[in-house]
């Protein structure tokens, strides 16, 4: 049995520095302070990344996430952050309205910069980011866009299939990342649910996941989309003095949900492949569902996010007798990823994806290759996003169907 390699447990204390300074301390924060902790201790890397500084508007707060988080210090002013000098990289945890701000200040101040999805809240903005990424680059700074699910040892092996040709010519994806905290038409109104804020509701925070990873893939882009949008819930309470977030209590009075809840959208790709997309927060029972398929000449994958250690592959040129979708167990040392964990069978989980993006980051910074998803990726997702919306405020492929 493949038992991890000493020297795939790099402590690094060998190694340059790479000074880690992130904005943002919610979920995202959190998730990716666990990925920042680990990479080191799981991954020999080139560089030895240094939980730095943490930054958040709240004194008081932020210094308890540092605390919990592993931050050397806090700052409650990402100008202040991005002007350390122990600040190699800005790792940007904070909702999309600030993004852009963030990041270009940041790539100007020489920092790489790590930027969660979706990238910005419009395309002008994620345009403006990609031009200073590409202005960046030219000093040797790297900017990410952080779509995670692209790091799971599944979708990075189903992206390994679909390019070794296992799909043949592909015919249809099929995509769906549901949710349901907002079922309750009594969840108070938090910032993602203000257009100022998120940019927009499902569709760019979970629509932009899987847009990104069917194209990922795919290897190819989306030419077009026609799309319906709804905010089934038009008011919710507003939150009572408190930031609370998803789980905070609402008081009495109520404002306007400016965002969608749900995006149900067709595309075709450049090739000419169809495929069909569903990004909700209304999936009553369904709690972060993303599944996706894909179909092709020879063959199709498929992965669910529930069952994230899996992969469903259908052969067909097997014989019909024998053919139809088996499990492929994604846990071996030769499945990306795997070989620095754990031996077949024992699997990994969510926060995973976190540590496998910083990996990769580190690597990409190291040697001063693109990275990818690259800004550029993000702004292709953002002009999608946008293409959906146009296309939902059209309405022009919607066709009512003549009443009795
Ligand atoms: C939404 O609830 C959310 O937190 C997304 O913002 C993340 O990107 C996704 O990974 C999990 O769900």
């Amino acid at each position: 049995m493949a038992q991890p390699q000493e020297t795939d447990r790099g402590a690094g204390e060998d190694k340059p520095p790479l000074g880690v300074g992130m904005v943002g301390y919610a979920f995202m924060g959190a998730a990716h302070s666990q990925g920042w902790r680990t990479v080191g201790r799981v991954f020999d890397l080139p560089l030895r990344p240094v939980l730095a500084a943490v930054c958040g508007r709240d004194a008081g707060a932020v210094r308890d996430a540092a605390g919990r988080l592993g931050w050397a210090a806090a700052e409650t002013d990402w100008r202040d952050l991005i002007a350390r000098d122990d600040v190699d990289l800005v790792d940007i945890c904070t909702p999309g309205d600030s993004h852009a701000e963030i990041a270009i200040a940041a790539l100007k101040a020489g920092k790489h910069v790590l930027c969660e999805k979706p990238l910005a809240n419009t395309v002008a903005e994620a345009q403006a980011m990609t031009a200073a990424a590409g202005r960046a680059a030219a000093q040797g700074r790297i900017a990410m866009t952080g779509f995670n699910y692209r790091r799971l040892p599944a979708t990075a092996q189903a992206r390994r299939m679909v390019a070794e040709g296992r799909l043949g010519t592909l015919r249809h994806v099929r995509a769906v990342y549901l949710q349901d905290w907002l079922s309750d038409p009594d969840f108070p109104l938090t910032w993602r649910m203000d257009r100022e804020k998120a940019g927009s509701g499902a569709l760019g925070d979970l629509g932009a996941h899987i847009i990104d990873l069917a194209q990922f893939l795919a290897g190819e882009q989306l030419a077009g989309v026609s799309a319906l949008t709804e905010t089934f819930v038009r008011e919710r309470p507003r939150l009572q003095g408190s930031s609370a977030g998803l789980s905070g209590a609402g008081g009495s009075e109520r404002g306007p949900v400016t965002v969608d809840d749900a995006a149900v959208f067709t595309g075709r790709f450049t090739s000419g492949a169809l495929a069909s997309f569903e990004a909700t927060r209304f999936a009553a029972g369904r709690k972060n569902a993303l599944r996706i398929e894909l179909n092709g000449s020879l063959g199709s994958l498929a992965f669910d996010l529930e069952r994230l250690n899996e992969l469903s592959f259908h052969d067909h040129t097997e014989p019909a007798a024998t053919a139809g979708f088996r499990r492929i167990l994604v846990t071996e040392p030769d499945h990306p990823y795997v070989d620095a964990w754990w031996p077949p069978g024992h699997g990994l989980g969510y926060e995973h994806t976190f540590v496998h993006q910083a990996r990769d980051l580190v690597h990409a910074i190291a040697s001063g290759s693109p990275p990818e998803p690259s800004f550029a990726d993000g702004l292709q997702v953002q002009r999608v996003l946008a293409a959906v919306e146009e296309s939902a405020a059209k309405n022009s492929s919607y066709t009512a169907v003549p009443g009795p």
